[in-house]
């Protein structure tokens, strides 16, 4: 209805030629959610044509999070993308970066909004957002992501919205946009606090295209549950049982969950547990398990970066957001407050996050096959890890059909520090290495947590060093990678 803006609304091709090479664009989207949907294949069309006629293109891509394949896939399937931040899980973008095509930094993603403010990596030139609403004097007012937009909309020079009505207002008035100062509080002290603005304010002169979209974001319905993924989550259960009558846990703690299938088993065991208290979470990514604790009515609150729905969720979550009044349950928020230290420390959350592979004195590698080839990225687990009251790192014992092992005598890369792990659990069983020497962890995590195939080869590495070694960290350094050179030498860490 605005005629200033109403002239900035254009197709996806001619917002796609304002485009340069060489721009650095800040786009919205986390794990999947509130990513721009029609501009990457219109930008992967026109550096297509620049291509026939010679002229050399390419961008750098700066995110939330992962993002879907409309946007990731199809910017490194064309090629252009020179360099990526701070997190990815996409085939095509992972090969690309292994294959040297493409740069990656993986961050934690609490820190990438402050390094990127702060200069440290190059600000955004343009930043591209999927957005529910604009208003002529610059409130723009998010889809499902909250992420790192506010920052690349503060530091961009110019913007891109598309204005996408999928959300219709179902998601106006659910975000929290608070941007740290470099020094100060972040004064949240319960889950759903809310400390900022629910859109984030803009010069309206920065806009310079509006391409309209109605569009959900397209992630795929989660496989069934395996029955690995179900006995993490039973042994995790069981745990949180254990902890309580113990004394030892509170049952008002928040929760966080990385992304998956475990995570969504966690919750929505819980949603049918009777015994089950009401839970809130305090986390990155909210998915479609939230809908079964819901369902049940034990949700209090439940905030995070975005809101990871499978295309029936978003279907779910729209018909029910006014009808049952769900959208007050939410509060999603940039991912530099969602994954802060400070608030996870001082509101006591529960973290659960996944391992590549694990070692025998707690080191956790979440991030590089045989230490060199990237598989997605640290993500907000080491926000949480290090400052969580309770920290899980889940996977299973074994992956490639038991070629390899997932718990190996030295971890090839390190994310993780044994200072930071708590608890680890496999299908086989959970180890709760709190309070424990690396001797008796080592022993702890062969016992509970190796598969019995590899359990054998593990006690032997920790016998030669308990005989050979220093008696601190018994490690043997020459014999440390024996798994990881097998694996490479015959493709299986077994003998
Ligand atoms: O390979 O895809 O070819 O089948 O890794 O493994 O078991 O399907 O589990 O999808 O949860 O991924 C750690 C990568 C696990 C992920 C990781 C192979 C395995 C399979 C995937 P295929 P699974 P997932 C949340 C918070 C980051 C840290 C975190 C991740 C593929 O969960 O990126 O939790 N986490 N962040 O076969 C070689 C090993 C392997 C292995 C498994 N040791 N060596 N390959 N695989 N173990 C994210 C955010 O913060 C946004």
């Amino acid at each position: 209805m605005h005629p200033e803006l109403k002239s900035k609304v254009m197709t996806a091709q001619e917002a796609a030629a304002l485009i340069n090479n060489g721009e650095i664009l800040g786009i919205s989207g986390f794990t999947g959610a509130g990513y721009p949907k029609v501009l990457p294949s219109a930008l992967a069309e026109r550096a297509e044509k620049l291509k026939a006629e010679g002229v050399d293109f390419g961008i750098s891509l700066y995110t939330g999070a992962s993002i879907g394949d409309e946007c990731d896939g199809v910017l490194a399937r064309a090629g252009i993308m020179k360099m990526r931040l701070p997190y990815q899980s996409h085939a095509d973008v992972r090969n690309s970066i292994n294959k040297g095509q493409t740069e990656y930094i993986d961050m934690h993603l609490s820190h990438s909004a402050r390094l990127i403010r702060m200069g440290f990596v190059p600000k955004p030139t343009l930043a591209i957002v999927d957005a529910c609403e604009v208003t002529p004097d610059g409130k723009i007012y998010l889809t499902g992501c909250g992420g790192n937009t506010p920052s690349y909309l503060q530091t961009a020079d110019r913007i891109i919205i598309e204005l996408n009505t999928h959300y219709a207002d179902t998601l106006i008035g659910v975000h929290d946009i608070f941007i740290p100062e470099l020094k100060g509080n972040v004064p949240i002290y319960s889950a759903g606090d809310k400390i900022g603005k629910d859109y984030v304010q803009v010069d309206p002169k920065k806009i310079v295209a509006i391409v309209e979209v109605n569009l959900p974001d397209s992630l795929k319905a989660f496989a069934a549950l395996d029955d690995d993924s179900n006995a993490i989550a039973g042994y995790i259960l069981e745990f949180l049982a254990h902890e309580r009558k113990m004394g030892r846990l509170p049952e008002d703690l928040p929760y966080q969950s990385g992304v998956g299938n475990v995570a969504n088993a966690v919750l929505g065991r819980m949603a049918k547990d009777p015994m089950q208290a009401p839970v809130a979470l305090y986390t990155e990514v909210i998915q479609d398990s939230i809908f079964d604790i819901l369902e049940a009515d034990k949700l209090i609150v439940a905030s995070g970066a975005s809101v990871s729905y499978t295309i029936s969720g978003q279907e779910k979550y729209k018909a029910n957001a006014h009808a049952k009044n769900w959208k007050n349950k939410f509060v999603l928020r940039p991912q530099e407050i969602s994954n802060n230290p400070e608030v996870i420390r001082r509101l006591g959350v529960i973290s659960m996050n996944t391992a590549l592979e694990a070692d025998i004195f707690g080191h956790v590698n979440s991030t590089h096959v045989n230490g060199s080839r990237i598989m997605n990225g640290i993500g907000g687990s080491g926000d949480f890890a290090r400052n969580c009251l309770l920290g899980f790192f889940m996977t299973p014992s074994v992956a490639k059909g038991g070629k390899i092992s997932a718990i190996v005598p030295m971890v090839s890369h390190t994310d993780h520090t044994e200072h930071d792990t708590m608890i680890f659990v496999s299908e086989q069983g959970l180890a709760d290495l709190r309070g424990l020497t690396p001797i008796k962890r080592a022993r702890l995590i062969i016992e509970k947590c190796a598969h019995p195939s590899y359990r054998p080869l593990l006690q032997e590495y920790l016998d030669y060093g308990l005989k050979n070694s220093v008696l601190h960290t018994p490690h043997t350094l020459d014999k440390a990678f024996d798994f990881h050179k097998r694996l490479m030498e015959t493709g299986s860490m077994g003998v």
